[in-house]
């Protein structure tokens, strides 16, 4: 049977995920969102480019969650941008509010889905997806450190004239000003960074992956970053569905692993069939492990922020066992 992949959210990251998924052919897409016609505009779109890309998987569109059923990973990319004007409260009260109606439905229609979040604040929306999908720990994944890696190779090739496939980087901890690029991990053809570049370069590119994003905003002026982000989702999806055991860098949910528990934060992990198959301890150094835990700190500040929310609206919203906020927290 072929496998299936829904993707929530018709914007811009949703259709070039299903773009790119398309090209590669490994599953069929169903495309939701709220904005009546949307999904299935773009989904004939797509199709339409079918006879010339050759593709050989279905296509189709809806505002009827119902269509996902029976998905084997689902996306969610559904949300808004934080707008001039708006505050990271306002902005975490409106997308936590999406994601958790979005991913209570999405594990109703598909219980055994791998779920990747890829709304902002990534971090915290996993958390939020997790609890409200009531899905398994492993199945929850946020695409973060995929971006932020790809964004770092970019940089680095450009910067040596070299390859870019021949480029491997590692950038964990949060998706923001707290993400803590690993320069050790960092290599062109399998030689460290550090042996390539001075000090002062590595230091020039790893601030430009933390701003990558927003850099990009810059030159946008109207929306975020998508064919990056897009493509990085769809590294993710293949791998789940080919249980290729990749390792990728991604928003994991932590059970202690480098001293941290109960959040979700970018670390190494193993992906396939069933997730994070397992996430990989690395020697950190005591300044990286400073940076990692700074940024736990940082997105666990905002879940607690969540769960405020969460216990003073009045029905407490569509999160699926408000016991298991307590319930998952190390004595
Ligand atoms: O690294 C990363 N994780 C990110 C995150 C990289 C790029 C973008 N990142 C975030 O993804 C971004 O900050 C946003 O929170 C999301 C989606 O970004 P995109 O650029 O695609 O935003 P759009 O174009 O505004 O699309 C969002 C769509 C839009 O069509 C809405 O109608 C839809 O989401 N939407 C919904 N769909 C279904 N169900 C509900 N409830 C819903 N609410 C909004």
């Amino acid at each position: 049977m072929r496998k299936k992949v829904s993707i929530i959210g018709a914007g811009n990251v949703g259709t070039s995920t299903v773009l790119y998924l398309a090209e590669k052919g490994v599953a069929d897409l169903v495309l939701v969102d709220v904005v009546e016609g949307l999904p299935a505009g773009k989904a004939l779109d797509v199709m339409e480019s079918g006879p010339m890309r050759r593709y050989e998987v279905d296509v189709t569109g809806s505002n009827d969650f119902a269509a996902t059923a029976g998905s084997d990973v689902v996306v969610i990319t559904a949300g808004l941008a934080r707008k001039p004007g708006m505050s990271r409260t306002d902005l975490l009260a409106a997308n936590s509010k999406i994601v958790s109606e979005v991913s209570h439905k999405v594990a109703h229609y598909s219980p055994n889905a791998a779920l990747i979040i890829v709304t902002n604040p990534l971090d915290i929306m996993c958390y939020v997806a997790l609890e409200s999908s009531g899905l398994a720990l492993k199945k929850v994944i946020g695409m973060a450190g995929v971006l932020d890696s790809t964004r770092f190779r970019h940089f680095i090739a450009d910067e040596l004239n070299v390859a870019m496939e021949d480029t491997a980087a590692l950038v964990l901890g949060g998706h923001g000003d707290t993400m803590v690029p690993l320069e050790r991990y960092t290599s062109v053809g399998g030689v460290p960074i550090t042996e390539l570049l001075p000090r002062e370069t590595i230091d020039r590119l790893v601030d430009r992956t933390r701003n990558g994003g927003a850099e990009i905003v810059k030159l946008l002026k109207t929306g975020s970053a998508f064919y990056a982000p897009s493509a990085s989702i769809a590294e993710m999806v293949e791998a789940i569905l080919k249980d290729s055991q990749r390792i990728l860098p991604v928003a994991a949910y932590l059970r202690g692993e480098y001293g941290i528990w109960d959040v979700f934060l970018g670390v190494p992990a193993r992906i396939g069939a069933n997730g994070v198959e397992e996430v990989l301890e690395l020697n950190l150094t005591e300044e990286e492990l400073k940076g990692l835990h700074r940024s736990a700190e940082e997105v666990r500040a905002a879940v607690e922020e969540w769960k405020k929310m969460v216990s003073s609206a009045p029905d407490g919203g569509p999160v699926r066992d408000r016991a298991k906020l307590q319930f998952r927290r190390p004595s």
